[in-house]
């Protein structure tokens, strides 16, 4: 596997942002321009992969992933062949097209190449999902794509309104993950938010013993979590060295806001 090389001069996160305590949580980010897409809508959609802090709008490199995909049913496409690069947040990201032909739930993921990050001597490996959901189809969305860190909701993780319970259970290498601490953070598209202090910008709940975890996002848009756990010894170095990867199960949910007026 080719392993993405970083310039010399492009430093860990937690370096830039002077290892504070608490800070922003890097995120695999998958965002489609419609979570959902109806009769009368243009049937495709566009994508945008990315690994960022959301909330602080800060990018991270994006190497080209191992694996993106979409799984709607028993139907898996292989789409690593369709990405186009860009920029997301002034670093190297990616992007694509897809046209949407029957209704169903579609499940975007991506396997990333592992991140080195220097100043927590680890990598990162963001298994990263968004749902879909075409035409009024409704079935399926509990359904596991099967990546080896994995949210699966408990909620349906479409037609939310901000204010709505989220629920979803945790698995990694395919069984609960109890206790694991899950990082929230808001896309904060254009900075508009502004954080109080640096508490508020993560929000982290934790798993309980079946792997699963709750969250009330406060107000509309898009949502992330990531539920990290850290496998050690799991990826060799450039030198052939066994490192600890943090894994996270991370999937994005668009909430809207209460329609009354
Ligand atoms: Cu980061």
């Amino acid at each position: 596997m080719p392993r993405f090389v970083l310039p010399g001069v492009v430093l860990g996160c937690a370096v830039i942002l002077g290892l504070a305590g608490v800070a922003g949580a890097h995120f695999g980010l998958l965002l489609p321009d419609k979570a959902m897409v109806m009769q009368e809508d243009k049937p495709e959609i566009a994508l945008t992969l990315a690994f960022c802090h959301p909330f602080e709008q800060k990018g991270m490199v994006m190497a080209r992933p191992v694996k993106f995909g979409v799984k709607a049913g028993k139907d898996r496409t292989d789409l690593l062949a369709t990405l186009k690069e860009t920029q997301v947040l002034g670093q190297p990201a990616w992007q694509t097209t897809f046209a949407l032909k029957k209704p169903g739930i579609y499940a975007f993921y991506f396997d990333p190449q592992p991140y080195w990050e220097p100043a927590e001597n680890k990598f990162i490996i963001h298994q990263t999902k968004t749902y879909v959901a075409a035409f009024g189809a409704e079935e399926g969305w509990d359904a596991e794509v099967g990546l080896k860190a994995e949210i699966i909701p408990l909620t349906r993780p479409f037609g939310l309104y901000a204010g709505n319970v989220f629920q979803g259970q945790v698995k990694f290498k395919g069984k609960p993950l109890p206790d694991a601490d899950v990082e929230v953070e808001f896309w904060n598209d254009g900075g508009r938010v502004k954080a109080p202090n640096d508490y508020f910008v993560a929000q982290v709940v934790k798993t309980d013993k079946n792997g699963v975890f709750t969250f009330s996002p406060p107000a509309p848009g898009w949502w992330g979590f990531a539920a990290l756990t850290t496998e050690k010894q799991a990826v060799p170095d450039k030198d052939g060295r066994k490192k600890d990867a943090e894994y996270g199960a991370v999937l994005w949910v668009q909430f809207h806001e209460w329609p009354a007026k």
